[in-house]
């Protein structure tokens, strides 16, 4: 029985209402005129998209012509120059790095061989005061964007050797965020990074890399969607490595590209870039960067690049691809090309790649002496295990410290400040 006092009526009486109704009636009829008359009114084209792939220097060392101009010039020579002894420096360090762990130096390491030309071109088109979060594998841009490179080379062998102090000192002169293991959790805090740069009216941008595996989970998707809705100036960068440890990029999405993803959530500016071309990397993160900061909102950049290596020391590859498929994707990883049209416009030539690598090994040999020195004389503590995700602890994390503190068989009661 309907309430007399309820001012509405309930769903049966309008339903009653409405068949009952002449009006009704007419509206029907009116529906059915429409539908016969046919495709007009009934498909209308409502939405549409394309994806857009830049590529400017192509795997034998040519230059588009369509490149920015510079790069045909001295001053984009310089560039281009200063972003190869990067990138081969990033390539001696993962080498050093994953030897390390052969020997029993480091616990586990994930190589980025193949990959450094996308953090590269990432993380120079950062400003200082831009915020970069990334996965376990985005070496490159790590060691671009901390001023003391060799520190944070020291960091990263620190984070694989298992010390807690290479997540702290990670990015020590900047807001970037520690490493991120565990896949895709971290674009939920680059949403809540960009939201905060938002509210605060500053004009930052929160940069998050991210791997094509991570796009299978609903993280990526709710993070893009409250990007879109809240126009945040937030860059996501999808390095796409052909691989989720041994699942192909094909069993990760049906979409034909992950740059489309960001379609459906709304973002606005959504590109492929062939990631072993720095150049375009570079660009395209120019361009979303400058998006989100002039209040365009964010960005989906898809990079086009492969895995080398296998996923980390502890996988090997040659059981799920072929020794063919890797060869081939060799011929177009990003050094060999930048080297290719660097030694053509006159910039670079063999005397200056010899003094480079050795330059580079010298530097990493540094960073692994300055690992060595920490881990045998400056052990860290139960403490650190702690300390280093919340600036405050909270109660039941004290309580376990202290738990743990009971129990620590360490008699080290130096706290390690750094150098
Ligand atoms: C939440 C979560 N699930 C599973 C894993 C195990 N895991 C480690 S790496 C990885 C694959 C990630 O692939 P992708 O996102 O393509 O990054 P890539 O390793 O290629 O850089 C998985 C599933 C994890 N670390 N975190
Ligand atoms: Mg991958």
């Amino acid at each position: 029985m309907a309430d007399k006092n309820d001012p509405y009526p309930s769903f049966s009486q309008i339903h009653i209402h409405l068949s009952m109704s002449p009006v009704w009636d007419r509206v029907l009829s009116e529906r059915a005129l429409e539908i016969r008359k046919g495709e007009k009114t009934m498909k209308r084209e409502i939405a549409k998209f394309s994806i857009q792939k830049v590529e400017y220097l192509d795997p034998s060392g040519n230059l588009a012509e369509d490149a920015p101009a510079v790069y045909g010039a001295v001053e984009g020579h310089a560039q281009l120059v200063e972003w190869y002894k990067m990138m081969v420096l990033g390539r001696v360090f993962d080498a050093k790095a994953s030897n390390l762990q052969k020997t029993g130096q480091i616990g586990t390491y994930p190589s980025m061989e193949g990959q450094e030309a996308v953090g590269t071109g990432v993380a120079s088109a950062m400003e200082d005061d831009d915020v970069l979060l990334t996965t376990y594998r985005e070496h490159d841009a790590r060691i671009r964007r901390d001023e003391e490179q060799e520190e944070a080379m020291t960091n990263i062998l620190l984070c694989w050797g298992g010390d807690e102090r290479g997540h702290k000192r990670a990015g020590r002169n900047r807001k970037d965020f520690p490493l991120c293991i565990t896949i895709a959790t971290h674009c939920g805090h680059a949403v809540g990074v960009a939201m905060a740069m938002k509210i605060r009216k500053e004009n930052r941008v929160a940069v998050c890399m991210l791997g094509d595996g991570a796009t299978s989970k609903g993280d990526v998707h709710e993070a893009m969607n409250w990007a879109s809705v809240w126009r945040l100036p937030l860059v996501f960068v999808i390095v796409n490595n052909q691989y989720a440890i041994s699942q192909p990029r094909k069993l990760q999405s049906g979409a034909e590209t992950l740059a489309q993803l960001g379609v459906g959530a709304g973002v606005q500016f959504c590109k492929q870039v062939d990631g072993n071309d720095v150049i375009a990397m570079y660009e395209v993160t120019v361009e979303a960067l400058e998006r989100a900061r002039s209040g365009q909102g964010p960005t989906v950049i898809e990079a086009l690049t492969y895995r080398l290596g296998s996923h980390t020391t502890a996988d090997d590859a040659s059981r799920y691809r072929s020794a063919e498929e890797v060869e081939e994707a060799r011929k177009n990883e990003p050094l060999i090309r930048l080297r290719l049209f660097l030694e053509r416009v006159g910039v670079w030539n063999e005397t200056n790649e010899v003094a480079l690598q050795a330059e580079c090994k010298e530097r990493v040999e540094g960073a692994v002496k300055a690992y060595r020195n920490i881990i045998e004389n400056h052990p860290q503590t139960v403490d650190d295990m702690f300390v280093h995700m919340h600036a405050k602890l909270p109660a039941t994390l004290k309580e376990q410290l202290e738990i743990a503190r009971a129990f620590s068989l360490d008699t080290t009661k130096e706290e390690y400040h750094g150098s």
